[in-house]
């Protein structure tokens, strides 16, 4: 239901859900926050996006954006003060797309199955670990030449794979400490102790139809 704030539909832990909000507090576009819980989402949320992923927003004139990525270009278009989103149609804008994608497609399943390892007993969580280690690799050689993934500042790229990278790290963080790739380290935990990133983790109930659900940012 359309309302005058737009409406994020959100998870507080999902990755995708984490890149929404850091998208929507970094542009300052307030919005209302229903935190959900994943195996009880609410009527309202199913009636507007029957797929039943977070994060969903809806805004103010009915529209539902359904992807994580959507709910970031909007957040970026109406607000962008520091310029995380590269020129459309230029190479960096390409470069971002096509990094993001490696995230969204080939890494999130990886990590996933390390993550879950249980769930997937033909191979032991090493093994999914090393697919993963791969597009690790990736990301430490671009940050061996410059302080974020695509260049000298902070943009739409690394807002958008920082939570999966945090998830990872997270399986098993000695073992993610004791590693070689010093740079990507230090990149999380820049992200990790930034105010953006602690501002979107602050704590709420589950939202019901009738509770009055926080203002964000
Ligand atoms: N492509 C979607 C993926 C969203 C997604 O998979 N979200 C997970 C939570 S992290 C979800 O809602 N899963 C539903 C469930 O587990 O029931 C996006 O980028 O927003």
């Amino acid at each position: 239901m359309a309302g005058e704030l737009p409406v994020l539909y959100s998870f507080r832990r999902c990755p995708f859900a984490i890149r929404a909000r850091m998208a929507l507090y970094y542009s300052g576009v307030r919005v209302e926050l229903r935190e959900v819980v994943l195996r009880d989402m609410p009527r309202e949320l199913l009636a507007c996006s029957p797929k039943a992923t977070v994060p969903v927003l809806v805004l103010p004139d009915g529209a539902v954006l359904e992807e994580s990525r959507d709910i970031m270009d909007w957040a970026l278009a109406q607000h962008d003060p520091e310029g995380w989103r590269p020129q459309p149609g230029s190479a960096d804008a390409a470069a971002a797309q096509c990094l993001i994608d490696a995230n969204d497609n080939d890494f999130k399943p990886r990590l996933d199955r390390y993550k879950y390892a249980e769930r997937y007993p033909e191979q032991p969580a090493a093994w999914y670990r090393a697919q993963g280690e791969r597009f690790l690799d990736d990301l430490e050689r671009r940050l061996e030449c410059h302080d974020w993934l695509l260049g000298g500042r902070m943009g739409i790229a690394d807002v958008a794979i920082f939570p999966f990278i945090r998830q990872f790290a997270l399986v098993d963080r000695v073992w993610f400490d004791a590693g070689p790739r010093v740079n990507l380290r230090n990149w999380l935990d820049g992200l990790l102790q930034a105010e953006l990133f602690s501002a979107v983790m602050c704590k709420y109930p589950p939202w019901r139809r009738g509770s009055c659900a926080p203002l964000f940012p």
